[in-house]
């Protein structure tokens, strides 16, 4: 143990060494470095590249939210460091929030890839993320207006983790050559080693071509290239960009590792028993013919070189949703990446022979290049991200490539860390589930379960209220300092946090709003005060989905100021969603709304954070929500809605027609035409309403109104539970003794055990 006196005498001393002068007397700026530095020199110690094979995890977003008091429990000195402080009269909150989050993801798929970070380094196994490094990262979210609003999210300077390296390597496009400079950001697992995060840029990327807001010429790559994730892509330009941005990102991954496979041994044609690289999503596809040409060059025939590669990647698939399964014009390819051509038509070409199914070529008819299938063709394991998902694939989206290769499917559910996502975010909760079970939950997930013995005790289930109400307290204040909202603290805090698409339904949970609005005002009160809260960024290109934030914050307006309703219903958008405010949030939260269209949402990682925190989720049968409702069972859950396989089947029958709905229910005829009434016109824009309006009424493609009804029937089943004050709490308790399973480490046990296969 290094607890103790001694220990925080040598932290002080450590810490004052790097400020040159004593701690009082420093601000929180100076302290803030200092600590990062004394963490870095410690996370350094543990520095470890052992093990012969090694993980890459490819990505093209890496969401890690601040670290330094991450980095600080994983070291186990956070409370060492945070009574140090104190006795310098220093808060260590607020050194804390000095740190600016990096940008460097954008929703679950970036968030998941950071958990299997901290999972990998917790269970000692040797590893590496590979991706970009984003100087304007994903837009910061500003709100004018009751519109969202874009602008650069500088974050590199602010933040101080990410270190140069002098490792880099020359990547060429059809026009032109670049080299590459590796920066590093070090990641410490919970009482175990460090691994890497490796971020891949320019040195003539050129932040002052940006103007108002987040445009710039998207044809300028040699100063735009790692300028922002997700470029607009609603033109060629900017499709072609994300092409440059892919390349470099596998071109410089492919080079590291057969770089330090090399040097550990490895002769090439062994390189499975050196590397497996996690493909994450279809970014990161062209690793894969990329791997290919670098291993013909060093000799390799193209047979072997094939063969070396499908054994050495894997490929994992985070969604249905045909627009997010990428598609390249080969002539795009043939521009930019014209080396990658004769390897990708080669791929083509085997695949032609092997199989006359066209559904399966890589190159479709039109001159196509279907990613996906190339990962699933030259990888030898395809996973899915929760049971349902895995189901999903198999059965119907990618049914022809599972009858080619059944072996080859597996599912992978997703996790997330217990360290950020309830030791971090949830200090009181923690340290009250240590009182109770101990802290061997703390490495084994799964003792949480031991929890379910207080289900009965009076006085266990008063502890949990009262630290859910202090946790919406905390939120109140840091809300109203942080963003000028004032939330009523006795209200239930229904959440609904997560990028903005329409299958996610966020939609759905404002009609909800506009019901029970207009029920408020008919005289019929609700028990409870409710606050529904929205946290959501919408991509620039996206209309609908900005016209969807557009509704939400006019309802914000109307609702908040109509002093009839305010007491009862409180509507709250956040502005500016990150991890950062996720933590606050999650720990706040009472309902925990998980909406999606049943067969949509892949796995959901939100929804396991907020259980885990001890709220109750409102959700349909999809994703991973379907294995929380197995484990809490009906009482512990609120389940409502179409089932995936009638979704399923309204999707191949083209039979959903809103208006069925709309026409025949006047409760949705009166909330839907609410949008475009007279109220709404006077705070928000004609424009934006109508066409949402008339998108739903006339499209819906998301069956909104499909689930309204039974929605708005389970919500207010919820609300009236709540009441029982109880009850309420048993459930709480419930979803939180059951959470053990959704930790990050189970999943990355399970991803080494069936694909990665690292030996000590
Ligand atoms: F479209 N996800 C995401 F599949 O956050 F690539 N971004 C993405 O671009 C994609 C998926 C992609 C999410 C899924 O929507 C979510 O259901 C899942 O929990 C998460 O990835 C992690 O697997």
């Amino acid at each position: 143990m290094r607890s103790g006196r001694n220990f925080i005498m040598k932290l002080e001393m450590l810490v004052s060494e790097k400020l040159g002068k004593a701690i009082s007397e420093s601000s929180n700026q100076e302290i803030y470095q200092a600590l990062m530095a004394v963490v870095q020199d410690m996370a350094e110690q543990k520095e470890s590249n052992e093990g012969k094979k090694k993980v890459y995890y490819v990505s093209a977003e890496f969401l890690i939210g601040k670290l330094l008091s991450n980095n600080m429990i994983n070291l186990g000195i956070y409370e060492d460091v945070r009574k140090m402080l104190a006795a310098n009269g220093k808060d260590i909150c607020e050194i804390e929030e000095i740190e600016a989050e990096p940008s460097l993801g954008n929703g679950g798929l970036g968030r998941l890839a950071a958990c299997f970070l901290d999972s990998i380094a917790t269970l000692g196994y040797n590893g590496a993320g590979i991706g970009l490094n984003y100087h304007l990262g994903l837009f910061q979210q500003k709100f004018a207006d009751h519109m969202q609003k874009e602008t650069k999210n500088p974050w590199m300077d602010r933040s101080g983790w990410l270190k140069r390296t002098d490792v880099g390597f020359p990547v060429s496009f059809g026009n032109l050559t670049l080299q590459s400079v590796m920066y590093e950001i070090l990641v410490t697992g919970y009482g175990n080693r460090t691994n890497k995060l490796q971020l891949f840029d320019i040195d003539s990327v050129d932040e002052s071509i940006v103007q108002d807001g987040i445009s710039f010429d998207k044809k300028e790559i040699a100063k735009n290239l790692t300028l922002f994730l997700y470029p607009d892509d609603s033109d060629e330009d900017g499709r072609k960009l994300r092409i440059y941005q892919q390349y470099f990102m596998v071109s410089n991954g492919a080079q590291l590792i057969l770089k330090e496979c090399e040097a550990r041994g490895c002769n090439l044609y062994d390189l499975p028993d050196y590397a497996v690289i996690q493909i994450n999503d279809t970014h990161p596809t062209m690793i894969i013919p990329e791997l290919i040409r670098l291993l013909i060059a060093r000799g390799l025939s193209v047979d072997d070189a094939i063969d070396v590669v499908s054994r050495t990647c894997a490929y994992t698939n985070h969604t249905i949703l045909a627009e997010a399964l990428e598609k390249w014009p080969l002539h795009y390819l043939q521009e930019i990446v014209p080396q990658l051509v004769p390897i990708i038509e080669i791929l083509d070409d085997k695949v032609r022979r092997k199989y006359a199914d066209e559904s399966v070529a890589v190159i479709d008819r039109n001159d196509v290049v279907h990613m996906a299938h190339i990962d699933i063709h030259y990888g030898f394991s395809v996973n899915g991200v929760a049971a349902l998902h895995t189901e999903i694939l198999k059965e119907t989206e990618l049914h022809n490539f599972y009858q080619l290769y059944p072996e080859k499917f597996n599912n992978k559910t997703n996790g997330i860390t217990f360290r950020r996502w309830l030791l971090h975010c949830n200090p009181m909760l923690a340290d009250q589930i240590t009182e109770w079970i101990g802290d061997g939950y703390k490495k084994d997930a799964t003792e949480l379960k031991k929890l379910e013995k207080f289900v009965e005790d009076e006085q266990s289930l008063q502890n949990l209220l009262q630290i859910k109400k202090e946790n919406k307290h905390q939120l109140a204040e840091y809300l109203r300092r942080t963003q000028g909202i004032e939330l009523n603290e006795d209200s239930v805090f229904d959440i609904q946090i997560k990028r903005l698409h329409e299958y996610k339904r966020q939609q759905m949970n404002a009609l909800y709003v506009i019901y029970k609005y207009l029920e408020i005002k008919s005289g019929k009160l609700p028990k409870t005060p409710i606050t529904v809260i929205f946290g959501a960024k919408a991509a620039p290109a996206y209309v609908i989905a900005k016209d969807i934030i557009h509704l939400i914050l006019c309802l914000q307006e109307l609702i908040n100021h109509d002093p009839e309703v305010s007491p009862y219903l409180n509507v709250v958008m956040v502005e500016n969603y990150n991890v950062t405010l996720a933590e606050k949030l999650i720990p706040a939260c009472d309902i925990s709304e998980q909406i999606s269209l049943a067969s949509k949402e892949a796995s959901g990682t939100g929804n396991m954070k907020f259980m885990l925190n001890g709220a109750v989720t409102l959700g349909t049968e999809d994703g991973a929500n379907v294995e929380i409702h197995q484990f809490v069972g009906d009482d512990n859950i609120y389940i409502f809605g179409a089932k995936s396989d009638e979704v399923i089947a309204h999707y191949e029958k083209s039979d959903y027609r809103p208006s069925d709905y709309y026409t025949k229910n006047p409760m949705i005829q009166k909330a839907v035409e609410f949008i475009t009434g007279p109220q709404m016109m006077e705070i928000g824009k004609k424009e934006n309403l109508e066409r949402l309006s008339s998108e739903l009424k006339n499209k819906d493609w998301f069956m909104t109104f499909l689930d309204l009804e039974d929605y708005i029937r389970t919500k207010e089943r919820a609300l009236e539970d709540y009441t029982d004050r109880k009850t309420w709490a048993k459930k709480m308790l419930v979803n939180i003794s059951n959470a053990g399973f959704f930790s990050s480490d189970r999943t990355i046990r399970e991803y080494n055990q069936d694909i990665w296969k690292l030996g000590d």
